[in-house]
């Protein structure tokens, strides 16, 4: 198979109580496999290219099956990563100072993001991204992505239904409240951060 599932960095039950060891086990076993099930189909097919790397198909895909499946194999992967057991609290260093310089303070940062996430409309993703040096919060639909923007992704946060209703039901500001209090992975961000300027 030329596509493989990553493996998570945590256990499924690692996120609990803010995604369930169920949620987890629904979105990363049957979602994100499937996305990397369908791309390994379209490589079969020929209708991929299997030596082009993931970010390669992404970037040269027109909107359609291909690049839909080939999104949400990089953003789920991005999204794990997002996220670890006791996380939250606040981002350090360059990082933070950029926070502060672009959004005026973090409270602030949150509250953009927050929003950014509740009010996506349907299906699609809530980040932090950095563009030209500068921050910024943006959402995207269904499997778009800040690299087809030009923009490079700090962090994200899922707002498919997929990604919180069988824990929050239909709560969307619930769980992105405690994305960012108990899950956001800040070290990744700043990682992120640091290979993009
Ligand atoms: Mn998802």
């Amino acid at each position: 198979m030329a596509f493989q599932l990553p493996p998570l960095a945590y256990e499924t039950s690692a996120l609990e109580p803010t995604i369930s060891r169920e949620n987890m086990e629904l979105h990363y076993g049957k979602h994100h496999s499937s996305y990397v099930t369908k791309l390994n189909g379209f490589v079969e097919e020929g209708k991929v290219d299997k030596n082009k790397s993931l970010e390669a198909i992404i970037m040269d895909s027109p909107q359609g099956p291909v690049f839909n499946n080939a999104a949400q194999v990089w953003n789920h992967t991005f999204y794990w990563d997002s996220m670890k057991p006791a996380g939250g609290g606040k981002p350090q260093g360059e990082l933070a100072r950029a926070i502060d310089r672009d959004f005026g303070s973090f409270d602030n940062f949150k509250k953009e993001f927050t929003s950014a996430a509740v009010s996506q409309f349907g299906s699609g993703w809530a980040w932090l991204v950095v563009k030209d040096g500068k921050l910024a919060v943006t959402s995207t639909s269904n499997a778009d992505l800040p690299m087809k923007h030009g923009q490079n992704a700090l962090l994200t946060c899922d707002v498919w239904e997929h990604a919180y209703y069988p824990t929050h039901k239909n709560l969307r500001p619930k769980y992105v409240e405690a994305f960012l209090e108990n899950l956001a992975n800040w070290d990744f961000a700043a990682k992120n951060f640091s290979e993009a300027s």
